[in-house]
């Protein structure tokens, strides 16, 4: 403890000295929570991510999270030097859809609107029309669809499924799946709740559909963080990283929030229901990306690359404004 409170104040002293400012997904671990929130950074879901580090002057950002969180930030703001603890956070759904297949599936499909997830890298990105992050994705959808555009959504199936569900829309569906999500087990999900029979149960749309229809409430990060101040209950089965307890612990603290299970038998497992790449991040990692600044650090995306992906990116900023 003594030795971490001296990597916590270092990195404070390193954010003041390099102009810099730490962006710290809801996912990473607590300890890296608190320091974005106690240094004047920002905890928060992708799009909130992206916006801040777009609107924050510090010149340079510490992205705290996977590589297409820096390279969101590197695109909307290629005159800042983006820094991460490590550029080996990688995202199964990002990794599930390599740049040439998907550009072959939408070149076989040029009637559909190309829609993709944030979890993508910035060649699928440069290849799409839209943009989108869970916390919009419906609207989105909702609004092409009433302008009568059929859909080619990458890479999430859950959770394009979940939108096509709830729109209606005509989705032509990539294959994709999240790695923590796809493990949620619906028959343990109800033993648990017959466990807990008083709790509401969140889910993120990334879950399979057989979890989303045992939800009290669906949505992205930031709307589950919501669904749990609003909802009158007292305990909560969580279906999303648990990393996401930390905030709503600190905003209730006097609510009970439960791992959803992802074993069978519904015993939960400690890298279960958390992301492998997100846990990559700690604070020694992001001592050293202030430290050193050097190319294990920094993100690069390619200028014309970039320039691409930004187009669809803006449009994403503009329509959830
Ligand atoms: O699972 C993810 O990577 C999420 C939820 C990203 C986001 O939109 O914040
Ligand atoms: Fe990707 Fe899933 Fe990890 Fe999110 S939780 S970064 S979707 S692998």
């Amino acid at each position: 403890p003594e030795e971490k409170q001296e990597t916590v104040e270092h990195i404070k002293a390193l954010l003041k000295e390099k102009d810099a400012v730490l962006v710290a997904h809801y996912y990473t671990d607590p300890d890296i929570q608190a320091l974005a929130e106690e240094t004047g950074g920002c905890v928060a879901d992708s799009l909130e991510m992206a916006r801040f580090g777009r609107d924050h002057p510090a010149k340079k950002l510490i992205v705290a999270g996977v590589r297409f969180m820096g390279e969101t930030a590197k695109i909307l703001t290629p005159n800042k030097q983006v820094l991460m603890p490590t550029l080996d956070a990688e995202c199964s759904l990002d990794l599930g859809c390599p740049p040439e297949k998907f550009s072959e599936f939408c070149d076989q499909h040029p009637d559909r609107t190309v829609v993709v997830y944030a979890n993508t890298s910035a060649a699928v990105k440069a290849r799409a029309d839209w943009v989108v992050t869970s916390s919009m994705a419906l609207e989105l959808v909702d609004h092409l669809d009433a302008k009568g555009e059929k859909i080619l959504w990458a890479p999430d199936k859950h959770l394009g499924g979940y939108i096509a569900r709830e729109t209606g829309a005509d989705m032509l569906l990539w294959q994709g799946a999240c790695v923590v999500h796809d493990e949620f087990k619906a028959k343990a999900l109800k033993d648990m709740k017959a466990l807990h029979p008083d709790a509401a149960i969140l889910v993120h749309p990334e879950s399979p559909e057989n979890i989303v229809a045992m939800a009290d409430a669906v949505g992205s990060t930031s709307q589950l963080i919501k669904a749990s101040q609003e909802l009158p209950n007292y305990t909560f089965i969580v279906a999303t990283d648990k990393g996401i307890f930390y905030k709503m612990q600190q905003l209730q603290p006097n609510k009970t929030f439960i791992e959803a299970p992802t074993a069978g038998n519904g015993a939960t497992c400690r890298s279960c229901a958390h992301c492998p790449w997100m846990a990559m991040n700690g604070l020694k990692a992001i001592e050293q990306a202030l430290e050193t600044g050097g190319k294990e650090h920094e993100i690069h995306v390619d200028p014309e690359l970039g320039e691409k992906a930004m187009v669809p990116l803006d449009r994403m900023l503009a329509f959830a404004a």
